[in-house]
């Protein structure tokens, strides 16, 4: 097809042509959007809570809580996130051997297994108190197809250069418990401490975050979830990118502090400050204490 000068200038807005061809059409959600954000602000001047927006969700399915969140809306401040404990998701991520455990990924490429071991504790606990609350529990798993169909050439290549012994994704390590980062090996599973239950989501993906490579999104619209509280490793790689890909979505995300942990400490803190800026540019930071008060304050824990 022959792209004429006429054909580009009709394709092509002018400095005002979006406004002026457009306006009419959004106008009326926009408004409405915009009356709502106005009463949002005057509840979170009075109440310092980022409510649960019912105009948006409908009544209430579950329990209200809310939990104190720090650094917000700036730095030294603490306000509240409010959530409805029947659309919340506890998602845990990652806590599989090959990351946190001996011999397993990240054993091999050399890092201290304290660092992503840590939040394991703090994991159990927030766990618990997710069980105990009746909020749905969503795992996740990195890992590949045995015959590494689904892995890219580069992240294989990387693997097998900074590994001890060249054990790269798909090898398994001297006096390991399996394939590196393969499904259906051992150090692709989830370690004891925070192991699904029965009844419990668990969703696996071929990558870093969810929304490309896993049905973790078509998984938590069908439970009507609209609030994550994210735990698990690594902080600054797979938890970052799944709570970066969920908050562009609308997702209302929730770190806790102490259950995540990263390979590198400063990469971890400044993944948490970084969740941090511009009055919480991809959420609310907050830990396992502040979730459990908020929890026993609604009465959904003794
Ligand atoms: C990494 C992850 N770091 N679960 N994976 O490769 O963060």
């Amino acid at each position: 097809m022959i792209i004429t000068e006429e054909l580009i200038q009709k394709g092509t807005p002018s400095d005002h042509g979006a406004e002026r061809e457009y306006e009419h059409l959004m106008s009326k959600r926009r408004d409405e959007m915009l009356a709502h954000v106005e009463e949002g602000y005057k509840e979170w001047k009075k109440t310092k809570t980022y409510k649960v927006p019912q105009w948006l969700y409908g009544p209430p399915k579950g329990k209200l809580f809310r939990v104190v969140c720090e650094d917000v809306p700036n730095f030294g401040e603490s306000s509240y996130l409010e959530f409805d404990s029947a659309r919340t998701a506890l998602v845990s991520i990652d806590f599989q051997i090959d990351f946190c455990g001996e011999k397993g990924y990240v054993d091999v490429m050399g890092y201290p297994l304290s660092n992503t071991a840590n939040p394991l504790t703090f994991a159990r606990k927030a766990l618990k108190d997710a069980r105990s609350s009746s909020i749905t529990v969503v795992h996740c798993r990195e890992g590949h197809l045995p015959d590494l169909s689904d892995c890219p050439y580069n992240k294989i290549l990387r693997s097998k250069i900074i590994a001890k012994d060249a054990v790269g994704i798909g090898e398994q390590p001297r006096g390991g418990v399996g394939r590196l980062l393969l499904r259906g090996s051992r150090s692709w599973g989830i370690v004891k401490e925070v192991e699904p239950i029965d009844g419990e989501v668990l969703v696996d993906k071929a990558g870093k975050g969810v929304g490309y490579c896993s049905d973790f999104f078509l998984v938590l619209q069908q439970l009507g979830i609209t609030h994550l509280i994210l735990c698990g490793i690594t902080t600054d790689v797979c938890v970052h990118t799944i709570m970066r890909e969920a908050n562009d979505i609308g997702y209302w995300c929730l770190l806790l502090k102490d259950c995540v942990g990263a390979t590198d400490i400063g990469n971890h803190e400044s993944a948490i400050t970084s969740v941090k800026m511009q009055g919480g540019v991809f959420g609310w930071v907050s830990d396992t204490e502040h979730l459990h008060q908020g929890l026993k304050e609604a009465k959904l824990i003794s």
